[in-house]
């Protein structure tokens, strides 16, 4: 329990000369004791010696106290079950170093490759130090080039069906180790929430980590539980029940606290229980960044205290004080350290701590400042609602105005529209319009493509009946950038352009963004007024959250749109508004905040002459 940890004393001066090195954690810590195991495993060291590590790595994790402060008190890590004198020293190197003799030892016998071998299954550290003694196999792309080249068959005990499973684990491995797109791990961590809070005495599930951060693609799921069923003395009931949970593919670990384990697309999950009064500490500690977070406990240490995922405390605490200054909740930790909460999105060590400490933080923007949603397509073109189906469905969202933008002709597979078939739409886009009386706008549009040449797929005089033109690229992706670039140049000079759609092209995890000179077409969007869109589907995410922050500096006008095809797609509107968050983007920066009038004066004017 907490407030039995003896309070760590004050580091002395030669400690805190590198902070880096006392930030160690003890996560950290364990995770470097354990890799140590395993090479001292495949070297076919004492099992005692090997066991010994591997129980120094679990008491490591279990402590409350971080022990890179304790590095002056050896006494304080004896005291520690599991940890005798030689693994004492261990620790002080760890914490002073970054590493160990025995493991720098270990790591120029052996390759840092052979530890992911390990990770595969019915892979032990006899096979592995036999492939690595017989073939020179030091990693899975190795493994996989000499099993598909029958070298594997020459070994002993190695037949055609432990090849079969091992090529089978290499390619469970790959997707493993890809990363998940937010919309499906967000769904995912919804499914197991539901599944969690049906047992008794688990109150709150929090998805933490990358989702939280809501970066665009997530490598797995850190869930953490908390209720009276996850306090220390009676954890294991709910342990238990999280380790049987039906959709379990896999269980690759149980603790006293946690459970990890993979679904059947290979996405892991990490599930921890967690004591009420720590929780903030926690969420703090597993949201990251990691950069955020050792930051954060720099800061920590020059005020005198300690962060850890289980407190924030005092390293000196006066006779009679609580070390714990903070620990329940986030909030307090934050302000405990002098500085304003940090939404989760700006975690990434990109100047959120110092704005926090100045107390200058943004105001972000948020899905309820959102009026408008422009950029969606009907059953004219690839979309499945009607016009009046998508209006309908925006106005139970709460939009004030929407603009309906189909595709044009060059794009022939989706119907696309040409001119005639455009001014059609127009008007029943008009029609519409008038039959919702008000309720809510819609605004003819049209997402036009930009042809090879930097040409409009439609007429001027098409265009210029449009209120919302969104000029896209939908084909020729492959062109050599500098073309890319004077494509997308002549394309926003056409004073009909009013938006520039998904300017990267990339589809994630699928299609890379088309090379071109960013820099450059945002800098003359800004200059003619153009506005660049953050399409919100996860699978474009375009602009990222890197590029926002630049078209923002470089003053583009951004607007944020579904692009939905269908009146559920609507909702993919959040996980825009999220990476809009994290490239630091207030109401004020995005035109959909504007009523429906100022959002119309807010596009590209109209070229001179031309009536509306
Ligand atoms: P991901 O899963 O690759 O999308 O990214 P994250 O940020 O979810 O990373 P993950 O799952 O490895 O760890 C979750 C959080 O836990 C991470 O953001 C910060 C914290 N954390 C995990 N491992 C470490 C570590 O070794 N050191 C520190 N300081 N923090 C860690
Ligand atoms: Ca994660
Ligand atoms: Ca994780
Ligand atoms: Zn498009």
């Amino acid at each position: 329990m907490l407030t039995q940890t003896p309070a760590p004393r004050v580091a002395g001066p030669s400690s805190r000369t590198s902070y880096s090195c006392v930030c160690m954690d003890n996560i950290t810590m364990a995770k470097l004791l354990d890799e140590t195991a395993a090479l001292l495993e495949i070297d076919a060291a004492d099992p005692f010696r090997v066991r010994s590590y591997r129980r120094a790595a679990e008491a490591v994790e279990q402590q409350t106290t971080p022990l890179a402060t304790l590095v002056d008190e050896p006494k304080q890590l004896l005291a520690i079950a599991g940890i005798g004198k030689g693994m004492a020293a261990n620790i002080v190197e760890l914490v002073r170093t970054g590493s160990m003799p025995l493991r720098d030892e270990m790591l120029t016998k052996y390759k840092p490759g052979m530890l992911q071998l390990l990770r595969l299954p019915s892979m032990g550290p006899k096979t592995v130090a036999l492939l690595w003694s017989a073939l020179e196999i030091s990693n899975i792309d190795e493994l996989e080039a000499a099993a598909k080249a029958g070298h594997l068959a020459t070994l002993p005990r190695f037949g055609q069906k432990q090849i079969d499973k091992i090529l089978k684990g290499i390619e469970d491995h790959r997707k493993n180790s890809g990363r998940y797109r937010i919309d499906d791990a967000k769904e995912t961590a919804e499914r197991i929430a539901a599944l969690l809070l049906v047992f008794p005495g688990i109150e709150t599930v929090t998805p933490a980590g990358s989702l939280r951060r809501g970066r665009e693609t997530v490598g797995d799921l850190d869930l953490l539980v908390t209720g009276p069923a996850c306090e220390p003395d009676v954890v294991s009931a709910a342990v238990e029940y999280v380790a049987t949970l039906p959709l379990i593919d896999n269980l690759l670990a149980r603790g006293q606290n946690k459970v990890s384990f993979t679904l059947r697309n290979n996405l892991q999950v990490d599930v921890r229980l967690l004591p009420r009064a720590s929780y903030g500490a926690a969420l703090q500690y597993f949201t990251g960044s990691k950069m955020h977070n050792v930051s954060l406990r720099q800061r920590a240490l020059k005020r005198g205290y300690t962060l850890s995922e289980y407190a924030l405390a005092r390293m000196n605490p006066a006779e009679g004080e609580s070390a714990i200054v903070a620990a329940a909740t986030e909030e307090e930790i934050y302000a405990a350290m002098g500085m304003q909460w940090i939404a989760p999105e700006l975690r990434e060590n990109g100047g959120e701590l110092e704005a926090a400490e100045a107390g200058t933080l943004p105001q972000l923007i948020t899905l309820e400042d959102i009026r408008g949603d422009v950029h969606m397509h009907t059953v004219a073109t690839d979309g499945s609602n009607t016009i009046r189906e998508m209006a309908e469905a925006a106005l139970l969202r709460g939009l004030k105005y929407i603009a309906i933008t189909d595709h044009s002709k060059n794009l022939a597979m989706t119907n696309g529209l040409d001119d005639a078939r455009a001014m059609d739409h127009v008007r029943a886009i008009r029609a519409v319009d008038a039959e919702m009386q008000g309720r809510i706008r819609v605004f003819a549009g049209i997402e036009v493509d930009i042809l090879q040449d930097g040409s409009l797929d439609l007429l001027d005089e098409t265009l210029a009946q449009m209120d919302v033109v969104i000029g896209s690229v939908h084909s020729h992706f492959q062109i050599p950038a500098s073309e890319m670039t004077a494509r997308l140049l002549r394309a926003v000079e056409n004073p009909y352009l009013r938006i520039l759609g998904h300017p990267s092209g990339r589809i994630l995890l699928r299609r890379d963004p088309y090379e071109f000179d960013l820099d450059a077409v945002l800098k003359r969007c800004a200059e003619l007024g153009v506005a660049v869109e953050h399409n919100a589907a996860p699978p474009r995410a375009d602009l990222n959250d890197l590029n926002l922050r630049k078209a923002k500096a470089l003053g583009c006008k951004i607007s944020i749109n579904s692009d939905a095809h269908t009146t559920g797609e609507l909702d993919r509107m959040p996980f825009g508004i999220t990476q809009l968050r994290r490239a630091w983007l207030t109401p004020e920066d995005v035109i959909n905040t504007l009523d429906a009038d100022a959002f119309l004066a807010a596009l590209r004017p109209r070229p001179v002459g031309v009536k509306a």
